[in-house]
């Protein structure tokens, strides 16, 4: 056993089902490991924003963790962006760096891809990870992976790890799995005592499922937890897409001013609002800041229960929801609401696309029995994905980064082994979409929607005045097939009807539809969040 093998099996046993990466030459001794043992399989990409989109999607989409493997400086530091996503929205993404080998560093001259010190990389990924290792030493190495990937599972969050290049043979142990965190079980007690008793108490109680609820592999539990309450359920917004394989009665997304009338106003007429694993952030809530009392609410976030003015620290979530269903066990109760509806049936008539009409043109898709797990960019597209039927999305809902539609849809393909269906924009596609490069490679072939308005439109909106928010036409079509794919521009509603309905026939190759939308028109749930968030910062 050597040092870079140890920490490959390790991966593997907690959950990682392959590796996205970039080498360089402080990482190609790694890579070497990684390509020779077979121990999971290497998906290289074309730049590092890329490989940590992908990571992060895989790691949400599997439940599992993600890996990205980079070469040191250049590599690494192109990847903060991502990662700093996937710690907001906490999605366990091991990112595995190669850097100067231990002989090299102590020699006095600086080494290329070097910034200030040959620290810095290390300290700046200290700022969007939760744990850190340099395994510079193979007696610790074995320790030290098994600290940080805990770590990761624990608070599921991004981790870092640097090999030295001259560390990558070095004979060591293998990796024995750290204990989970112990907690205090007369707490959880009195906590889940408590949690149900207030929900019984309550008048209008409403469950809320935050990402939580499925980093830590709960959906079918808190299911079940819903079902035997009788309580209404409800994503965030940022979680939309939760549940969507379980048989829950989920009614659909919060959104606020943005979202379903009924749904806001259930939520927010809400007298035990229970929060689990909701990320209170202003993509979940700013919307609606003066509606939701977060004092009222029961918030369990952070290994943490929040209710009435007291706290229980150390409550892990896992926990936290097996103690509720011991307390609720054979009970079941009716639930009156009705599931929000979402458009089906596109008119196919010469007609400009709108992204209404994208939306419900992939509803048909999906009543005719064709599904995929989505991936969407940020823009006009993840409001327009709130219109399509709840399914399984992954998305940045709060961090907000651009580029991470095309790589995240490959992302879900690689550790699915599923076609995706991307969602775009065309600004974001600017920035990432290049990646589709690469899945005649691998045999990837997802479905590509390009929402392109030729224009930063989500900015424009916000600043109509403003002209440097029009883009050019890149006629992203045409780039598909020396990209291996297959590309159609439409322009109306019969054209992209039947675009779908071909590429969901074809396979083999990844299938770009380029969805020309006049600039101003903009998808219904959007318009109202841009109405809200102007009413309240206004
Ligand atoms: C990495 C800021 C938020 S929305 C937006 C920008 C530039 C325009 C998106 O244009 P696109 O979609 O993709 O054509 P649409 O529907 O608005 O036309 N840099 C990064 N992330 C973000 N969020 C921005 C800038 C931004
Ligand atoms: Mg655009």
């Amino acid at each position: 056993m050597n040092v870079a093998r140890a920490l490959l099996e390790a991966l593997k046993a907690h959950g990682a089902r392959e590796v996205f990466g970039i080498p360089g030459d402080f990482a190609l001794p790694f890579f070497k490991v990684v390509e020779d043992s077979g121990v999971l399989p290497l998906y290289t990409l074309s730049h590092e924003p890329g490989v940590g989109f992908a990571a992060d999607a895989a790691a949400r989409a599997s439940c599992g963790i993600g890996v990205a493997a980079v070469t040191y400086g250049a590599g690494a530091l192109n990847m903060v962006n991502p990662v700093a996503g996937a710690f907001a929205e906490k999605s366990p993404v091991v990112v595995v760096s190669g850097a100067p080998g231990k002989s090299e560093s102590g020699r006095g001259l600086l080494l290329h891809h070097q910034v200030k010190t040959l620290g810095s990389q290390f300290e700046i990924f200290k700022e969007v990870t939760c744990d850190q290792a340099r395994l510079d030493d193979a007696t610790r190495a074995p320790g030290e992976v098994a600290r940080v990937l805990r770590s990761c599972l624990t608070y599921s969050q991004p981790v870092y790890i640097e090999l030295p290049r001259d560390m990558v043979s070095a004979p060591c142990e293998p990796v024995v799995a750290a204990a989970e965190p112990a907690f205090d079980a007369d707490a959880l007690a009195a906590c889940a005592d408590e949690i149900v008793r207030r929900l019984r108490d309550a008048q209008r109680p409403v469950l809320m499922v935050g990402v939580e609820v499925r980093r830590f592999g709960l959906e079918d539990k808190v299911a079940e937890l819903a079902r035997r309450l009788g309580i209404p359920l409800v994503t965030s917004f940022m979680a939309r897409g939760l549940l969507a394989s379980t048989s829950a009665p989920v009614l659909g997304t919060y959104l606020g001013l943005a979202g379903a009338p009924q749904i806001t106003q259930r939520v927010e007429q809400s007298d035990a609002l229970l929060l689990l694993g909701v990320i209170v952030c202003d993509g979940n809530f700013a919307v609606s800041a003066q509606q939701i009392d977060l004092r009222r609410t029961i918030q369990a976030l952070d290994r943490r229960v929040t209710l009435g003015y007291h706290t229980y620290p150390e409550v892990p979530l896992p926990a936290l929801v097996d103690a509720l269903l011991a307390r609720t066990a054979g009970s079941a109760s009716a639930m009156d609401a009705q599931p929000q509806r979402y458009p089906r049936g596109l008119v196919a008539d010469d007609a400009p696309i709108t992204p209404t009409d994208v939306a419900t043109a992939v509803n048909d898709l999906m009543a005719q029995g064709h599904r995929f797990p989505i991936a969407a960019d940020m823009g006009d597209c993840l409001f327009t994905a709130m219109d399509i039927e709840h399914t399984a999305l992954v998305a940045p809902a709060y961090y907000a980064s651009m580029g991470f539609g095309v790589p995240a849809g490959l992302g879900l393909q690689a550790t699915l082994g599923q076609r995706a269906l991307i969602l775009v924009g065309d600004g974001a596609f600017q920035m990432t979409g290049w990646e589709l490069g690469n899945c005649r490679r691998y045999g990837w072939d997802p479905l590509v929607l390009v929402l392109n308005n030729m224009s930063w439109e989500m900015l424009r909106t916000f600043q109509p005045e403003s002209k440097f928010t029009a883009l050019d036409d890149w006629h992203f079509a045409e780039l598909a097939a020396p990209l291996g794919g297959v590309g159609v521009r439409v322009q109306t509603r019969r054209e992209l009807r039947d675009a779908l309905a071909r590429a969901v026939t074809a396979r083999g190759a990844f299938q770009l539809i380029e969805i020309m939308i006049p600039r101003g028109v903009l998808s219904d749930t959007l318009q109202r969040f841009i109405a809200g968030v102007k009413r309240i910062s206004g």
